[in-house]
């Protein structure tokens, strides 16, 4: 039984739509990162931090799955075999494309996480900061997304889908942050088939076997189909 796992960035969401985060243009161009994905940043600031998931959030609710990931839909669908898609997206479409599969490894826009117990419920469509936990009382709801510093979400079961891939595909990401720039390696350690799917080389592209260079929305669906 063929096991493919597939890693995706905002790559493959910005045809639907979506700014990336490290192109000239990107979401980082108008925030300085340290302002707004780390910890420290939302104890100095969390309106700043909160105001700038609500627009994010805002934005990820008006844009619709694109066909790249309706191909990743169909594979799973099809596929006799297991499809896992690993995303570092906070939207959620690939879900709203048909992926059932799916591990958000960076959290979710549609998330709320206590900074106080941990607790995660569903986040309202406009957080305020200091709303209160719903398990806890304490007034430290803040987005339940993964900021720089903080360990992402599921590791031991990441690291064991790559254990197991026959096929790894890293489609629309840039390879710069860690630990998803290392899959690529792992993946490799496992034997598996390497494939990059991106519009140019990626921070780690010399590590894949094979590259398909363009538009996700053209080259997923064509390996796909
Ligand atoms: C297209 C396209 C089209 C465009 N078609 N392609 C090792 C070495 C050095 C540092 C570290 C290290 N390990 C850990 C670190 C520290 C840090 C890190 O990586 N820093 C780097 C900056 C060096 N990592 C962390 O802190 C992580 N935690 C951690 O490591 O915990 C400890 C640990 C240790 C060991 C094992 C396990 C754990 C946490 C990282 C959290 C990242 N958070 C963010 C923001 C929050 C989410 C949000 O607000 O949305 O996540 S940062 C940001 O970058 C976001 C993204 O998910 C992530 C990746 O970006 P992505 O998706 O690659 O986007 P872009 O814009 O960079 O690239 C887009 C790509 O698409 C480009 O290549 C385009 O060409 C392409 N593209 N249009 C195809 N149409």
């Amino acid at each position: 039984m063929t096991k493919i796992v597939i890693l995706t960035g905002a790559g493959i969401s910005a045809e639907s739509g979506l700014e990336t985060f490290r192109a000239s243009d990107g979401l980082w161009a108008q925030h300085r990162v340290e302002d707004v994905a780390t910890p420290e940043a939302f104890a100095r600031n969390p309106k700043l931090v909160v105001d700038f998931y609500n627009a994010r959030r805002a934005q990820a609710a008006e844009v619709s799955p694109n066909a790249a990931h309706r191909a990743l839909a169909r594979l799973e669908a099809e596929l006799d075999g297991e499809v896992v898609v690993i995303t570092q997206n906070v939207d959620d479409l690939h879900e709203q494309g048909g992926s059932q599969n799916v591990m958000h490894m960076h959290g979710s826009l549609k998330g709320a996480l206590c900074a106080a117990c941990d607790h995660r419920w569903p986040a309202p469509m406009v957080m305020a900061p200091g709303d209160p936990c719903p398990a806890c009382n304490a007034p430290a709801a803040r987005p339940d997304i993964v900021w720089f510093g903080e360990m992402p979400y599921d590791m031991d079961a990441l690291f064991e889908h790559l254990a197991e891939a026959d096929v790894f595909a890293a489609i629309g990401t840039s390879g710069n942050v860690y630990p998803a720039a290392g899959f690529v390696a792992e993946a490799r350690r496992a034997g598996a088939q390497t494939l990059e799917f991106n519009l140019e080389r990626s921070a780690v592209g010399n590590q894949f076997a094979e590259h398909r260079v363009g538009p996700a929305t053209q080259t997923v669906p064509a390996w796909v189909d």
